[in-house]
């Protein structure tokens, strides 16, 4: 689900966009859904589980959860959700923020002897609107994940990079990676849905804001991404080694 290329690509710059990745039909469906939502003051969030099914079916989207699988193990886990909304005409929060274990030490990137990759919190981002060169949006630093120097250069700087995508494209990026929002300049809205994946250890936003999310789910695979963090699954009483793996929670997770 992932090749040699494809992780060449992640490991050098932080993100990776896989093109066309979303059908036709599919960006139509979205757009259709979302089409009188509005971004939030300032930064353009808005959340769309409550509005269609199609979103927690994308929560889940097979191909996605295979790419996922290999960036953040087997017992990855859903973090949370949101969806960008930006116009010309509206002003957002421009910025640069994240960066190699900001947050708590929650956003990490590292690669283990044996060719593994680690990651922690990850972004999942679906543009379903094309982005030229300048038209603002995703901004970010390529290769800052891997900075050694605790640095933050401004959001216009020459490091900063605005790449172009088009409407299906899907963006993967660690959030070790420096990123943030420039503004949207484009006559066309801006509208991308940005899903969040952290390995099963890790919660980053709190659980408690995030559970009522299980109401939309209508699978086994979409429950087991909306679980709570944790790794052990035993108690006391049992006779499972401490430590153990939940292997038979993780079978369950299929790309
Ligand atoms: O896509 C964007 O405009 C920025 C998204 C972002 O900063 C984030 O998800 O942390």
């Amino acid at each position: 689900m992932m090749t040699t290329d494809d992780l060449y690509e992640f490991d050098l710059n932080g993100y990776i966009i896989y093109r066309n990745f979303l059908s036709t039909r599919d960006i139509h469906r979205a757009l259709t859904i979302l089409k009188n939502c509005h971004g939030a003051k300032g930064s353009g969030k808005f959340s769309f589980f409550e509005l269609d099914s199609f979103f927690m079916e994308l929560m889940a989207h097979p191909r996605t959860i295979g790419i996922l699988k290999i960036m953040l193990g087997d017992w990855l886990r859903f973090d949370h959700a949101f969806g960008l909304k930006m116009t010309k005409k509206e002003p957002i929060h421009e910025n640069l923020h994240a960066g190699p274990l900001q947050n708590q030490r929650s956003f990490w990137y590292q690669w283990a002897p044996g060719q593994i990759m680690h990651n922690g919190l990850l972004k999942v981002s679906y543009t379903l609107n094309d982005v030229h060169p300048g038209d603002g949006g995703f901004i970010c630093i390529p290769g800052s994940h891997k900075a050694n120097i605790a640095h933050r250069p401004n959001h216009d700087s020459h490091l900063v990079i605005n790449p172009s995508m088009q409407a299906g494209d899907l963006l993967i990026f660690t959030e070790a990676l420096v990123h943030g929002s420039r503004q949207w300049t484009a006559n066309c809205d801006r509208t991308a849905l940005i899903y969040s994946y952290a390995p099963g250890c890790l919660a980053w936003k709190n659980y408690d804001l995030v559970k009522h999310n299980l109401q939309f789910a209508t699978t086994e695979l979409q429950r087991d991404l909306l679980r709570p963090p944790f790794v052990g699954n035993y108690d006391e009483h049992t006779l499972q080694h401490t430590g153990e793996w939940p292997t038979d929670r993780r079978s369950k997770i299929r790309g």
